[in-house]
């Protein structure tokens, strides 16, 4: 019984397996090369991720699609690749939304400081129709978006000294992302806040160019900022996605079938990258502790202190995404929040 038992489940695999490349054979799927390009190294949630990408892809294509994951800024900072998506150069890229402002002027709802309160929030009003609406902008300007994948809450590191309230900003040279809100933001903050693309940081941290950054726990570890950054503060002050892009050039020359098989491992690598860097992000604190980071966090006042001079540049969000979406999205956290 046992071994006959056994032997069904054998046959119902080879039949799946088989099944799986004989519907692979069926469908109109060329073999093809996708060089997909990511900032941070392949130790990071993000290679991580891209790693469950390539394999997603090439199983389901039965071994014809084949994704090249490129870390580490190789294949240029994240502008750089959108402009080679854009251009057809090359097929995808995973990166922040944050540096897709100057392609498509919505993105900067995620810069929003505060505007999530949680990770399920993120991935309600990411997943749910507002968030396809911002991604579906992306197509007028040659790009196609896929799925987000979560970059995570921000937090602030530098040498100069903790940051307990806002006054402690003052004057700390802080490289942010290369947007307008976070410029502004930080500006408004009091900091010395210069734009710098991520590939540079940490030789801009190492060489004392710049006193501290801020980006989630994950990212510190992964690119070792501990080994120049004393001062780790818990802040929380943003939530950022990344968004996984194809080049619309190049996306609209695939079969159905192709952009099926890449659309679903897409959506499977983002269920992976989620859990993977929530799991992460759980663990940083106790690791950059043990790695020799002085770690503080914000007392709620102090949050409420921020997050008050903060509320200067959701006008300038609004601006930027037009009024009707941001009433939208704040219409869309209220009811999610019961009010
Ligand atoms: C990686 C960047 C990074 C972002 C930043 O390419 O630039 O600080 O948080 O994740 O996209």
């Amino acid at each position: 019984m046992q071994k006959l038992l056994r032997r069904t489940a054998l046959a119902t695999l080879a039949a799946l397996a088989f099944g799986a490349t004989g519907a692979a054979l069926a469908q109109d799927i060329k073999p093809r090369i996708i060089r997909f390009g990511y900032g941070l190294n392949e130790q990071s949630n993000q290679g991580r991720a891209a790693k469950v990408l390539a394999e997603a892809v090439e199983k389901a294509s039965g071994g014809k699609m084949k994704l090249r994951a490129i870390g580490a800024a190789a294949l240029g900072p994240d502008t750089q690749m959108q402009q080679a998506l854009v251009g057809g150069a090359q097929e995808m890229m995973v990166g922040s939304t944050a540096t897709l402002v100057g392609i498509t002027k919505e993105m900067a709802l995620w810069d929003t400081p505060f505007l999530f309160n949680n990770a399920q929030e993120a991935d309600a009003v990411l997943d749910g129709p507002i968030g396809q609406k911002v991604m579906a902008k992306l197509q007028e300007k040659g790009l196609v978006g896929l799925v987000y994948w979560e970059n995570g809450f921000r937090n602030l590191t530098n040498n100069k000294r903790p940051i307990t309230k806002l006054e402690d900003m003052d004057g700390v040279k802080l490289r942010v992302m290369q947007n307008e809100v976070f410029l502004n933001s930080f500006k408004s903050l009091g900091a010395n806040a210069i734009p710098l693309p991520f590939s540079e940081l940490f030789s801009a941290l190492e060489t004392k160019a710049v006193d501290g950054q801020e980006n989630p726990f994950n990212t510190i570890v992964s690119s070792k900022f501990y080994e120049v950054q004393k001062y780790l503060s818990v802040t929380n002050h943003v939530y950022s996605p990344w968004i996984v892009l194809a080049s619309k050039k190049w996306w609209d020359g695939l079969s159905k079938d192709e952009q099926k098989v890449l659309l679903d491992a897409a959506k499977a690598s983002r269920d992976f990258e989620r859990k993977d860097t929530r799991d992460e992000a759980a663990k940083a604190l106790a690791d950059l502790k043990s790695k020799g980071m002085q770690i503080n966090e914000l007392a709620p006042a102090e949050t409420a202190r921020m997050r008050d001079k903060l509320t200067k540049v959701n006008a300038l969000v609004a601006t930027n995404v037009g009024m009707e979406l941001w009433n939208e999205t704040q219409a869309e956290l209220a009811k999610k929040r019961g009010k």
